[in-house]
Parts: C-alpha cells; sequence; structure tokens
C-alpha cells in the first residue's frame, strides 16, 4: 500500500471540559467553560491521528455548535470517510463536499484527523505534510473585550511585555473608540495593534468606523456581518486601514470574491472554518497569488487543535502573527505534552523533531475531562 493512503476504520468523538482561565468575551457572546470537542481516528495498523473541532457550544460565532457538529459527524461525515482508502489526505475534501452542505468546522475535524493520521504513518512532522517552512512562528494574543479602558490598557502593556508579535483588541460599540484610543496613547505608535468586531457593526456605522483610521491598526478584523462580502466592499473604499476577513471565508470561492469585489486585503484562515486542510491550503495559494498576506486564527483551542494551527502557521504566506497564544494563556493545563510555549520573542517553536503534530495526548488527562463519548467504526455505522 502506497505510504500516503489512509484507511479511517475507527473514529471516537469525545467532549471533554475546558474552563478558561479567564472568561472570553466577544462582540457576539462570552465563553467561560470551553466544550471541546475531541476526535481520535484510527486506523487498521492502529495507528492514531488525533483532532479537535472547533465549533463553539453556542451559534454566535458561524452557524455550527458543538452538538450540531456532533451529529454531523456521527450521521453523514463518519459514513462517508469510514472504511474507504483515499490516495491521499488531500482526497477528502472533495468527497465530504459533494451534495453536503455547509457544516465545515464537522467536516474539518475528520479531514485534519486524516491529514495527522497520514504524518503520523509517514513518521513526518504534520507541518511538512502541509508544506511549511518556519522552524517557528510568530505569535500575536486576542483580548477579549475588557469592563474597563484601565484593565484593557494593562492586559496590552502586559501582552507586548510578553513578546507578543500582534495585540487583537476585541471591539464591539461602546468599547471600541475610546478603548483604542486609551490603548494606543498608552503603548505608542510603533506597536503592533488590531481590532476585531466579530461582524458588530452594519454600514450605518461608516462614519464611525472610519474613525478607526485613526489609530494605525494593522487591521480591522470582520466588522460587518459574517456572511457579508458586498457591504465590506463598500466599507473598504472608505477605509485606510485594510479589512481582514474572518467569518466570511467559508470556502476558496468566497476567497475569490473577496478579491474580486475589494471586501478586504488580508484573510484569516481557521482551518475549521474553512472545512479542513485542503481547503486552507487552497486559500493559501490563492492568497499567494493575488498578495493577500494571510495569518492563522484561534478558536481557544486546547493544545490539540493548536498544534494542527502550528503546523498550518509554518507555510510560507502565514506571514503575519497568528492567534496561536501558548497553552498558558488559556487554561491551566492543557491537554497535551509538552504543552505550547512560547519564547521572549514572541515565537512558537514548530516541532519538526516529532512525528505528526508534535505534542503527545496526555490520556488520562483526557478520560477524566470526557463528559460524553461515543466510538464509530467500519462495522457499525450509526
Ligand atoms: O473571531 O477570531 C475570532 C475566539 C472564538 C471565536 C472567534 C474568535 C476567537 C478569537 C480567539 O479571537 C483567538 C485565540 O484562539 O486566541
Ligand atoms: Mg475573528
Amino acid at each position: 500500500m502506497a505510504i500516503n493512503m489512509v484507511t479511517i476504520e475507527n473514529i471516537i468523538l469525545r467532549e471533554i471540559r475546558l474552563p478558561l482561565r479567564e472568561a472570553f468575551q466577544i462582540s457576539s457572546g462570552t465563553e467561560q467553560v470551553r466544550r471541546i470537542l475531541l476526535l481520535q481516528l484510527k486506523d487498521a495498523d492502529g495507528i492514531d491521528g488525533w483532532s479537535e473541532c472547533v465549533a463553539g457550544a453556542n451559534p454566535n460565532y458561524s452557524p455550527e455548535t458543538i452538538d450540531t457538529a456532533w451529529l454531523a459527524i456521527c450521521t453523514w461525515v463518519a459514513p462517508r470517510v469510514l472504511g474507504r482508502t483515499f490516495k491521499g489526505p488531500e482526497k477528502l475534501h472533495e468527497v465530504l463536499e459533494e451534495n453536503f452542505r455547509g457544516h465545515n468546522m464537522a467536516k474539518a475535524a475528520v479531514e485534519m484527523g486524516a491529514w495527522e493520521l497520514a504524518a503520523q504513518k509517514q513518521e513526518i512532522p504534520l507541518a511538512r505534510l502541509l508544506g511549511g517552512i518556519r522552524e517557528k512562528i510568530a505569535t500575536g494574543i486576542s483580548l477579549g473585550i475588557q469592563d474597563s479602558q484601565e484593565a484593557l490598557v494593562e492586559k496590552v502593556q502586559d501582552s507586548l511585555a510578553q513578546g507578543y508579535r500582534k495585540i487583537k483588541i476585541k471591539i464591539k460599540p461602546g468599547a471600541d473608540l475610546d478603548y483604542l484610543r486609551a490603548v494606543r496613547a498608552a503603548v505608542g505608535p510603533e506597536a503592533p495593534l488590531m481590532a476585531d468586531a466579530n461582524s458588530a457593526y452594519s454600514l450605518k456605522d461608516l462614519e464611525h468606523l472610519r474613525q478607526l483610521d485613526e489609530f494605525g491598526l494593522m487591521m480591522i478584523e470582520q466588522p460587518l456581518a459574517w456572511d457579508d462580502l458586498v457591504r465590506h466592499a463598500e466599507l473598504q473604499k472608505h477605509l485606510r486601514t485594510p479589512i481582514c476577513l474572518d467569518e466570511s471565508i467559508t470556502s476558496l470561492s468566497k476567497a475569490e470574491d473577496m478579491v474580486t469585489l475589494g471586501s478586504g486585503r488580508i484573510v484569516n484562515i481557521k482551518p475549521g472554518r474553512l472545512g479542513g486542510f485542503a481547503a486552507s491550503l487552497a486559500v493559501h495559494d490563492f492568497c499567494v497569488d493575488h498578495a493577500i498576506p494571510v495569518w492563522c486564527g484561534g478558536m481557544l483551542e486546547s493544545g490539540v487543535g493548536r498544534a494542527h494551527n502550528v503546523a498550518l502557521s509554518s507555510l510560507p504566506n502565514f506571514v503575519l502573527p497568528g492567534d496561536v497564544s501558548p497553552s498558558a494563556r488559556y487554561y491551566e493545563q492543557d491537554i497535551v505534552s509538552p504543552e505550547w510555549t512560547m519564547d521572549h520573542e514572541g515565537m512558537v517553536k514548530v516541532p519538526l523533531d516529532r512525528p505528526g503534530m508534535g505534542v503527545a495526548v496526555n490520556m488520562d488527562r483526557v478520560d477524566n475531562l470526557t463528559v460524553r463519548r461515543q466510538e464509530l467504526s467500519t462495522y457499525v455505522k450509526t
């Protein structure tokens, strides 16, 4: 059997609950305890491939949730791939797209697990299998909405002192211009700041949003509706600050539309939102051809999802720091060994000396945290 072939014989789904060290507030909702869906894929030789479904508890970021993803994986995604031999992990995507709309995060969890399984089987780092070239990646932090400007300023200063290379500030109406002004005044003109609105505004706010230009932001992420491209194009015409799209880019064709319409100048790639690594690589390559810089977004992942993001971030066009902060920024204790760490220059090492994602899942800890478990196999299709 050719070395890059993958056959998934078995998938175990587990839900774990990991309390965040601090509640994470974005304009569309707050997360306190992260409900995380972990997948463990196995082939006939007993090789494991771990992955994480990034869907949240509520449909405030995307229509998917952990509960819809669980259903989608068991009912439609797993039956399409279990027991079937693929010539390589890049072949799953089209099979999962055929007459199967949406559910990208559910599809991505299985697809990314297949890439990890392939990397483990070939005994090469996942980053290499994906075409990564970097040994370490530049890291940013995403700061949730704070109760006061003072609290935010303190968090930004602390983040800069830790070495973070990009500080992303969540904003919403009522916690935007004054907050950003206070931060800029405190940290000076050179600090790498950006804002993320998670769709909190509309074109009625055009004059308000134009004032963002005074803060010298690297970009403003997803100011308008989660599925919009047309209005973002109108807004970009009136803004000097580059728009970066997150929620809106759910496929390669959306990235193509963004370029055609001029809806933004930077893309946040989240493999979960795009339906997996194959789609992420396609968007990455398309952006290379159109001189669009990309960076890797985050979804408050555990060390498993983080590992996948680190591997992806090692590709050439990830030229801006990603939301790939170290484990300790999110959780008291991660579920992988070693935990993800960042050096004082704000860099995270890509684990190129180990096969696959480069970290081991702490099974005892996962077992202790598991609140729901289901096993799917080639023999019992549910
Ligand atoms: O918009 O990027 C976002 C977390 C949950 C949902 C949406 C977003 C985020 C983040 C977190 O910004 C980034 C991280 O994981 O550090
Ligand atoms: Mg975002």
